[in-house]
């Protein structure tokens, strides 16, 4: 699965399944940043460069499939650094899984995993009997954390561990939001954790997060004066993990059962396109 693999891509591979999440930094330069930070902007109607700033003025907007659904966004799903890096976390028969969404202002959320069964070892994802689970989430974040608060907070290990305790506790921080909020606090709970040790990844402008979309993560929480831009895809090698993987969200009536036919038929050309689609 892995011909000729390098020392250093050896390292990685064994840190990925460890940890269940790989950094790759950085992904873009700060000048290809900010043009996606733009092309961004113009999906929501706002203003380009700094002038999107106050214009934004702490709102959130997200759009759903929207990597999947914009063509200019298409670049990112083909690129040749970014399918290298996957290819060497998770092997090489890799597809576009979709699960793609544009983001500004995301708040900072609760603890959670990104696959279908989020409940550790319960459901499809956690039976890896016949076939390995081999789904990743691509986070690419666009702001720096020192004028955006812009983070990624994982759990690393958990896309393959849970302790009963560990349980517990994610239930317990789980419920402080809704807590916080019902006095008036909101996103107040910073995202600590006691029974597993935490990351945090205070992203730089291009850095991606390539991560198990059965590791609990959450985002950071914002507040600063810039906003924080963030866009998300989705591989997973070619089996019914992955085709399980892209039905779940297809499920939700925010993403696109249907492929755009110019996509479809690049990933099909390149080798990307996930059998039954
Ligand atoms: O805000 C973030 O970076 C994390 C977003 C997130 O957890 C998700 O989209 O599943």
């Amino acid at each position: 699965m892995f011909p000729n693999e390098s020392s250093s891509a050896l390292t990685a591979r064994a840190n990925f399944e460890r940890t269940g999440f790989h950094l790759l930094r950085p992904l873009f330069s700060s000048e290809e940043s900010a043009a996606w930070r733009d092309r961004i902007n113009a999906i929501f109607g706002l203003p380009a460069g700094d002038a999107a700033i106050p214009a934004i003025a702490g709102a959130t907007h997200t759009l759903a499939d929207g990597i999947t659904t914009n063509r200019e966004f298409w670049p990112i799903i083909f690129n040749e650094r970014l399918l290298s890096a996957v290819r060497g976390l998770i092997g090489d028969n890799i597809r576009y899984t979709q699960h793609s969404d544009l983001h500004i202002n995301l708040p900072g959320g609760r603890w959670h995993r990104d696959n279908a069964c989020r409940e550790f070892g319960v459901g499809q994802d956690w039976d890896e009997r016949t076939e390995p689970y081999r789904v990743v989430r691509i986070a690419i974040y666009l702001s720096d954390y020192t004028d955006s608060g812009s983070s990624l907070a994982v759990l690393p290990g958990t896309h393959r561990r849970e302790s009963r305790l560990g349980r517990y506790e994610y239930m317990l921080w789980n419920k402080a939001p809704t807590f916080m909020r019902k006095r008036g606090h909101n996103d107040k709970v910073p995202h600590w954790f006691i029974t597993n040790p935490r990351r945090v990844i205070r992203t730089q402008p291009g850095d991606c997060v390539i991560f198990d979309q059965r590791l609990t993560h959450a985002g950071g929480t914002l507040g600063a004066q810039s906003p924080k831009y963030a866009m998300y895809l989705s591989y997973g090698i070619d089996n019914s993990h992955s085709r399980n993987h892209r039905s779940f969200f297809l499920d939700r009536p925010t993403y696109s059962r249907n492929l755009p036919t110019e996509l479809k038929t690049k990933l099909a050309e390149t080798n990307l396109l996930l059998a039954g689609i």
